[in-house]
């Protein structure tokens, strides 16, 4: 298992609204993973277009568009043991009613078109959503010995 997997997660701008990015960044360091980048973004239609590229021709597809450009979103990497899969279960499922309670959207959501977050489906999509999202200088190496930080 790869120790230094990384997913892409991002709290949608329903979730920035409703305050939540702190309460979900809490859950991904409680769990053990390590936050690699975070910034604050507006995404425009390009960007978002090619996020959902394999979305464009589903009904909801313009609302979804229209939904996550509606405000800020918090994007973050998360690094970690299976970070994508466990990532995805810290989640739930993609309608909030079918949630488990303990899941992030199963606490936070009721509606699958105010789902509060998104989380990268498989390593290949985390590694191409990272790049579309993120510069490599933007990403932390927790790996060298060269911070300088007090506590290792
Ligand atoms: P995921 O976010 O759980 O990976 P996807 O199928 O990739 O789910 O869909 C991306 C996003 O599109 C969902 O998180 C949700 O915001 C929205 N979405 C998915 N299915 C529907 C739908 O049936 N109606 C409205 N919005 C939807
Ligand atoms: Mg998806």
């Amino acid at each position: 298992m790869n120790n230094q997997e990384r997913t892409f997660i991002m709290v949608k701008p329903d979730g920035v609204q409703r305050r939540l990015v702190g309460k979900i960044i809490q859950r991904f360091e409680d769990r053990g993973f390590k936050l690699v980048a975070l910034k604050f973004v507006a995404p425009d239609q390009g960007l978002l277009t090619q996020h959902y590229a394999d979305l464009k021709e589903r009904p909801f597809f313009p609302s979804l568009l229209k939904y996550v450009s509606s405000g800020p979103v918090a994007a973050m990497v998360w690094e970690g043991k299976d970070a994508v899969k466990t990532g995805r279960v810290m989640l739930g499922e993609t309608n909030p009613l079918a949630s488990k309670p303990g899941t992030i959207r199963g606490d936070f959501a009721i509606d699958v078109g105010r789902n509060v977050i998104h989380g990268s489906d498989s390593v290949d999509s985390a590694n191409r959503e990272i790049s579309l999202w993120f510069q490599p200088q933007e990403l932390v190496n927790w790996n060298t010995n060269d911070h300088g930080w007090v506590y290792e």
